[in-house]
């Protein structure tokens, strides 16, 4: 194994991202908060990580004390706005205290204005289903964003729009639950109209404001390359999955299926673009999958699975996610990358191989300019509950206790060294060290 040192430019912003309904505990006027209710989630989110009841300040100085320069967090429309004509301000001073913590500890802040939920009163007008609803949430937007933007600059309008709707719309494990593809593509026209607004609401609150989304890009290929079907499963996966938002945010235009929409005031409506990216798909073509486009999705063979198979540690998907990602000609920002894993085996070598995949978008000139990885405590997992462990330190969620992991530790030293070495391969995850660093 060669010995050296990868080493990321002066100014690379490193943090975790959080998400209001995974952290904050006791959010009760949200669609999630009835879904879990009904019983539709694994377990309730409850408390979660507690920090509505302030556990912030304790989660903040552990990254802050680890090394990180910036952290990614979102605020709760319901807790803003809890009626539709009824603002809280004690929310906004809230959040503004949260946001002025990480002033204080010289961190950052990047904010998340839309992460998947959304207000009882909103869903009762329609949800995104309403041609109200984009304007709805550029008022919100403009009323945050006024409040808040002391304390920040980077705002994601909304995150992984696309898994917003296919779970809520498709695939019907987020609310409202339903299966309706067209429904599902008239809550992606509504949500590209909304960030279109909210775009321009914050640019005319912050002039400096930077102003993205959270795209989650997946990596997909055919499971057999010489079948035309898997080849055509593929590229219409990818294409709805991975470039349909983006790309209206460039040229306002929105193709999906036989469907065609203009959005002409998207256009140009992205200053940076955010990538979330976890894992690679294999996908072959399948008739009963009518509501997945007929592909039947799977992880390569002898794939490099997560504690609950829900991710395959595929570092190379994560290069070619950047290299898509820089032909929007934007700065990119990594918003989230990380994996499940409670007995954080698999989490020190998944990260040192991302890392280093990130080193090389970064050699190739790619504008990328931070990393923010899922997440810093165990956090509530949507509808699959508390079963999924994310964090760098791991949760008690009964006593709030949390403990450091090792990935912590390895995190640390390329937080604090701005670097990845290879003694740092060896002392956490020896096992691709020969990968990483060979001769
Ligand atoms: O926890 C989620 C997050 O809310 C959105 N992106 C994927 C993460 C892991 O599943």
């Amino acid at each position: 194994m060669a010995k050296a040192t990868i080493q990321f430019p002066r100014g690379f912003l490193w943090g975790n991202a959080t998400a209001a309904h995974q952290v904050e505990g006791n959010n009760t006027n949200n669609n999630w908060h009835e879904w879990e209710e009904a019983g539709h989630t694994e377990h309730k989110s409850g408390l979660a990580c507690d920090w509505w009841g302030g556990r912030w300040k304790e989660d903040f100085d552990r990254a802050a004390e680890t090394g990180q320069n910036a952290h990614r967090l979102s605020v709760e429309w319901s807790r803003i706005q809890p009626e539709k004509d009824r603002w809280d301000e004690g929310a906004l001073d809230r959040y503004r205290e949260m946001l002025r913590g990480l002033k204080e500890r010289n961190m950052t802040a990047m904010v998340t204005l839309h992460h998947f939920t959304d207000p009882i009163w909103f869903m009762e007008l329609g949800g995104w289903e309403s041609d109200e609803a984009p304007q709805l949430f550029a008022d919100f937007v403009h009323k945050t964003v006024s409040a808040l933007k002391e304390y920040a600059n980077l705002w994601v309008t909304v995150n992984e729009p696309n898994v917003y709707a296919y779970s809520g719309y498709a695939a019907g494990v987020f609310p409202p639950g339903k299966k309706d593809l067209n429904i599902a593509f008239k809550v992606m026209v509504n949500l590209v109209r909304g960030h279109a607004l909210a775009y321009k609401a914050i640019h005319e609150v912050q002039h400096e404001a930077r102003v993205g989304m959270a795209h989650q890009y997946r990596s997909i290929y055919p499971k057999n390359p010489r079948s035309p079907l898997d080849r055509w499963v593929a590229k219409t996966q990818s294409a709805i999955f991975n470039d349909l938002f983006p790309k209206a945010l460039t040229d306002g235009k929105m193709k999906f299926l036989w469907q065609r929409v203009n959005v002409p005031e998207a256009a140009g409506t992205q200053d940076f673009m955010g990538m979330n990216y976890y894992t690679r798909d294999y996908v072959s073509f399948d008739l009963r999958m009518a509501g997945e486009l007929f592909g039947a999705r799977s992880y390569a063979e002898n794939a490099d699975l997560s504690e609950t198979d829900f991710i395959a540690n595929e570092p190379e998907g994560f290069f070619e996610g950047m290299r898509w990602a820089q032909r929007f000609g934007k700065d990119i920002i990594i918003t989230e990358n990380g994996v499940e894993d409670s007995r954080d085996e698999m989490r020190r070598r998944y990260l040192a191989q991302h890392i280093e995949q990130l080193w090389r978008g970064v050699n190739f000139g790619w504008r990328i300019k931070g990393y923010f990885h899922w997440s810093l405590v165990d956090n509530f997992e949507w509808e699959r509950g508390w079963t999924q462990r994310f964090g760098l330190w791991e949760l008690d969620v009964e006593s709030q206790k949390r403990r450091k992991r090792k990935s912590a530790d390895l995190y640390e030293e390329i937080c604090k060294t701005n670097s990845l070495s290879s003694e740092m391969v060896v002392k956490y995850c020896p096992e691709v060290s020969e990968k990483l660093f060979p001769d």
